[in-house]
């Protein structure tokens, strides 16, 4: 018999969720930025070892909302935290836990839910023994099944939080093909891929107005080239001129970088084509967020 165990990894934005997904996933396939809300639907990643099929489901950051969008984020992460195996409750380990993460970890106690608490980002300590005290105030409040100090970008940790998580699964069938590793759409990826790199060159003030969608993607049936059109929206006329940039500078580089990483995660040849159009306040407008894909309802 095999077994299988489903994961929610949530926590408060920025805490490097994403991060670890790729890290066990080995690809890269949920976007990572410095930016707090980068990840704003659920992400789905598989990785089988042994007899053992992991499904994780990677959500948006804990975070105040601001408006619609924020909305569904937050539903995103109240969703995917039930019917699960366990959850990955991440934190950076140099901020103080908050009301919110507080109310989280607490509702997923009352369910009896496991909880592994990664304390993320520990290559930021000065002194490791700053940690104890940070765990002690956390188990005081809540029950937890096991801790992990980890840093996700030195790979230290990432296999303890694999270990805990094998020691969950139950017997199962697996639901996924062995070789699958997300259920994210390609589209889905490439447009995640385009927004990731305007998320990393632009200033604070546009990215979160920002959406991508991939209007085509297509391989020449002559040649080994795949051919994928995009249109960036964006909220304002003037953030059009910034994503553009002097002479289209801006937009050169986000898709040179983009066009690269693509060609790397489909070893294929990529031909990019990226436009730029406003949508006024899309992150107000419940038809254009359907539209976008960022709710199910
Ligand atoms: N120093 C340090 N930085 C990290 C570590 N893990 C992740 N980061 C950085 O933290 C930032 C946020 O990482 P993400 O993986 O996008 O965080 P997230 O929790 O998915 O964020 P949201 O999607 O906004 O909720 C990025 O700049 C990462 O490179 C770590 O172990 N140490
Ligand atoms: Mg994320």
């Amino acid at each position: 018999m095999t077994r299988t165990v489903f994961v929610t990894i949530a926590g408060r934005t920025n805490a490097g969720k994403s991060s670890l997904l790729n890290a066990i996933i080995g690809e890269k396939i949920a976007s990572v930025s410095s930016k707090p809300q980068t990840t704003r639907t659920r992400i789905t990643g598989i990785r089988n070892i042994d007899d053992v099929q992991m499904v994780f489901f990677d959500t948006p950051g804990l975070h105040k909302p601001m408006n619609k969008l924020s909305e569904h984020m937050l539903n995103t992460v109240k969703e995917s935290v039930s019917d699960i195996d366990a959850v990955v409750f991440m934190m950076d380990c140099t901020k103080k836990i908050n009301a919110q993460e507080l109310e989280l970890l607490r509702s997923m106690n009352a369910s009896k839910m496991p909880l592994i608490l990664a304390l993320n980002k520990i290559d930021l300590l000065r002194d490791k023994n700053q940690l104890a005290p940070v765990i002690a105030d956390i188990t005081s409040k809540v029950k937890i099944h096991a801790v992990v100090p980890l840093s996700v970008t030195e790979n230290d940790g990432v296999d303890l939080i694999i270990n805990e998580l094998m020691s969950l699964a139950q017997e199962s069938p697996h639901y996924f093909p062995d070789d699958m590793i997300t259920d994210q759409p390609e589209r889905v990826l490439a447009a995640e891929m385009i927004r990731e790199k305007l998320l990393m060159l632009l200033n604070d003030e546009v990215p979160h107005g920002i959406a991508v969608s991939v209007e085509e993607m297509k391989e020449r049936e002559d040649k080994d080239i795949l051919d994928i059109s995009a249109v960036i929206y964006c909220e304002k006329d003037s953030h059009k001129g910034i994503v553009i940039g002097k002479g289209g500078a801006m937009l050169k580089k986000a898709s040179t970088a983009a066009r690269i990483e693509l060609e790397n995660f489909f070893c294929i040849k990529v031909n990019l084509q990226c436009w730029v159009k406003v949508k006024e306040d899309w992150r107000n407008r419940e038809g254009i967020i359907r539209n976008f894909g960022l709710s199910e309802k």
